[in-house]
């Protein structure tokens, strides 16, 4: 069921516990302002999982109230998990949803990175 991004930050939610170390995940990468693991369910040969070790509901949540230096932080994770797996050269892609009609599900902001195949033209 997708969430309301309006609600507060629940700090029960899956990755808040994978970031308290209270559920195993398949990490990449973690730094002072990111972690980036596996997604449990992938959708490409590639399908990583970057979210900020701020509290943080969704894109929208973290872009309003965010620090410039965790913006930042987490970008650069972002960009250094797809160079890490040599990613630029074939390409791949970003996604974060939001919201009802974005069909986020989890409600710690989560950016998806896919790669390793033609990924398609983007499908709304
Ligand atoms: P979204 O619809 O953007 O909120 O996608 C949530 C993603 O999170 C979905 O692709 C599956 C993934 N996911 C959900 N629970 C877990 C979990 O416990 N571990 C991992 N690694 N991924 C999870």
């Amino acid at each position: 069921m997708p969430i309301d991004a309006t609600l507060p930050y629940d700090d029960q939610n899956v990755f808040a516990k994978i970031l308290r170390g209270e559920i195993p995940n398949r990490t990449v990468y973690e730094d002072e302002w990111a972690l980036a693991f596996h997604d449990i369910n992938p959708q490409a040969p590639l399908h990583v999982l970057v979210i900020p070790k701020g509290a943080y509901v969704s894109w929208d949540d973290f872009s309003a109230r965010a620090l410039d230096e965790e913006i930042a932080g987490f970008v650069r994770a972002v960009g250094h998990v797809a160079r890490a797996h040599d990613l630029v050269v074939p390409g791949y892609r970003l996604l974060a949803n939001v919201g009802g009609h974005g069909h986020q599900e989890v409600p710690h902001l989560h950016v998806h990175l896919f790669g390793g195949r033609p990924l398609g033209p983007m499908l709304a």
